[in-house]
């Protein structure tokens, strides 16, 4: 596990730039998603976790009724690794394709 790279802020802003809605916010990738209820954000999350698990890299999360706000981090590396992107990528495609 201490082999994962840790990302250089300038190389993270600029792979940043190919995702959409996210930041890079207190050392990690940040992005609030806003579902139409708690159902759906809870759904949402549903699959997320599951991903997460077979992937091995959890988020940083919090929810409030349609809003689930998300942080990645890489705590093996200390900041942000190429696993972070990968992640943030696959929640992307999972929010999409809930619309
Ligand atoms: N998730 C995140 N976000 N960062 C990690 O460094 C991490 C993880 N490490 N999930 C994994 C689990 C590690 O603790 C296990 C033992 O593989």
């Amino acid at each position: 596990m201490g082999q994962i790279k840790k990302l250089s802020d300038s190389e993270v802003l600029e792979q940043i730039k190919g995702l959409e809605g996210w930041t890079f916010q207190s050392g990690k990738l940040h992005k609030a998603y806003k579902f139409k209820d708690f159902v759906e954000a809870f759904g949402f999350m549903t699959q997320v976790a599951l991903l997460a698990e077979t992937m091995d890299h959890h988020p940083e999360w919090s929810n409030v009724y349609g809003r689930v706000t998300i942080d990645l981090v890489t705590h093996d590396a200390g900041g942000i690794s190429p696993r972070d992107f990968e992640l943030a990528k696959k929640i992307d495609a999972l929010a999409l394709s809930r619309l």
